[in-house]
């Protein structure tokens, strides 16, 4: 195939065509009730939009969180739709989502958007989601210490297999002093001082986690002071029960490293920032438990390029996704370039991070135009050699990158 823009034009049709394996995302299988967020008002009550809302429109926050949820959205779609141009990727998010939809963007007509979401079931528009975004499995996010989910998993949910488990445990490795009273009332025997009783009841826990979710990985997500190895009770948490439980599991550990929680508690869910972080904390987990295997991605953009090296030393390290403040098309395209350039094809170049089921339409769609045009162009650098590229290569590579490499990676629990 030698006519760039054909081929351009087939790489786009490859990468739109093939199906997605989300590996991280908020979403909720229906039997998981009201924690499963759908609907325009929903949609436009995103936090990433509830942060550049108090950008143009400030108010008390607790007047705005006093507000219903339609009220928000009213809100919001005035200030960041109506009364300025909605071009920040956030808000482009959800025009893009309205339209998939077949809505009439055109009108700015709130109202028909509600009119639409109101006439369907949200079974029949998990089906709408998942074929338009062309998403074949979504990896949720699990919390046993979330009081909201744990019923929904000790009650025995029927399982949807669109929608998988990821084991999350924050409030163990982040919290510690508030998961021991937790894990006591739950019958785990801790004291707190994380000798070898605490070591081996803490291992319980997990392990009967893993047995009822039946994880794909187990996950954190960590501040940029986040050190390793370090004298502290995430850190002997981490040595003596997680790798352990996820050596016996099979299963991988994911590292979200970066986030600074709380900082500007005002805004809720919208209120966490971004810090550098310490990469020699990658390089010393996959040295230090080889027989481990690590997921990671990274919230700053400075720590990019020394997480492409670092994958580049440890085989054990998959390095995934635009997290967050990333997932903007500067950043996308420059990561991807970055990513195929240091590491071929062996990284898995999104995830959606969708908290809302209807963000899986515009989260893909936005990002499959950039993989595609980055990857385009080095099948373009790679025919100028005269190397032929066929279709099958084409389907073959773009398969790996949007499922195959996570699920290789991941295996089975
Ligand atoms: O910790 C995480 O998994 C983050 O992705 C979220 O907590 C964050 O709020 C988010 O939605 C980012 O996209
Ligand atoms: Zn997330």
């Amino acid at each position: 195939m030698d006519n760039t823009a054909s081929m351009r034009q087939l790489v786009h049709r490859v990468v739109d065509e093939t199906p997605v394996l989300d590996m991280h995302t908020h979403i909720y299988a229906p039997a998981f009730g009201s924690l499963l967020l759908w609907g325009v008002d929903e949609l436009i009550t995103y936090h990433y939009l509830v942060a550049e809302v108090f950008r143009v429109a400030p108010m008390p926050y607790e007047r705005f969180w006093a507000m219903s949820k339609r009220e928000q959205a009213d809100y919001i779609w005035k200030h960041l739709f109506v009364e300025r141009s909605p071009v920040s990727e956030a808000c482009r998010g959800v025009l893009t989502v309205l339209h998939a939809l077949g809505l009439d963007t055109g009108p700015r007509d709130l109202a028909a958007a509600r009119k639409y979401f109101a006439s369907t079931t949200v079974e029949k528009f998990v089906d709408t989601v998942f074929t338009t975004a062309n998403v074949k499995s979504v990896v949720m996010t699990n919390d046993p210490f979330d009081d909201q989910e744990r019923p929904a998993w000790l009650n025995g949910h029927t399982c949807d297999q669109r929608f998988q488990a990821a084991l999350r445990i924050d409030p163990l490795l982040n919290g510690w002093e508030q998961a021991v009273p937790r894990l006591r009332e739950w019958g785990y025997e801790v004291t707190g001082e994380l000798r070898e009783r605490d070591v081996e009841q803490v291992r319980r826990f997990l392990r009967d986690w893993v047995a009822r979710m039946r994880p794909r990985y187990m996950a954190v997500s960590l501040p940029p002071s986040f050190r390793f190895p370090e004298d502290s009770p995430r850190g002997r948490l981490i040595e003596n029960c997680v790798m352990p439980v996820a050596r016996e599991a099979n299963i991988p550990f994911a590292l979200m490293i970066g986030v600074r929680r709380n900082v500007n508690p005002g805004l809720q869910l919208a209120a966490d920032g971004v810090g550098t972080a310490d990469i020699t904390v990658v390089d010393a987990l996959c040295r230090a438990f080889p027989d481990n295997r690590f997921l990671v991605t990274m919230l700053s953009r400075e720590n990019q390029h020394e997480l492409c090296v670092a994958a580049r030393k440890h085989p054990n390290l998959l390095v995934f996704g635009c997290w967050w403040f990333l997932n903007n098309p500067t950043f996308i395209r420059d990561m991807t370039s970055q990513r195929l350039e240091l590491l071929g094809l062996s990284f898995v170049p999104q995830h959606s991070d969708a908290r809302v089921l209807d963000q899986l339409i515009y989260k893909w769609a936005h990002s499959r135009t950039i993989i595609a045009d980055v990857l385009a162009d080095k099948y373009a650098d790679l025919a100028r050699t005269g190397w032929k590229i066929t279709e099958a290569d084409i389907r073959r590579d773009v398969a790996d990158l949007l499922a195959d490499n996570f699920e290789r990676f991941a295996k089975r629990a």
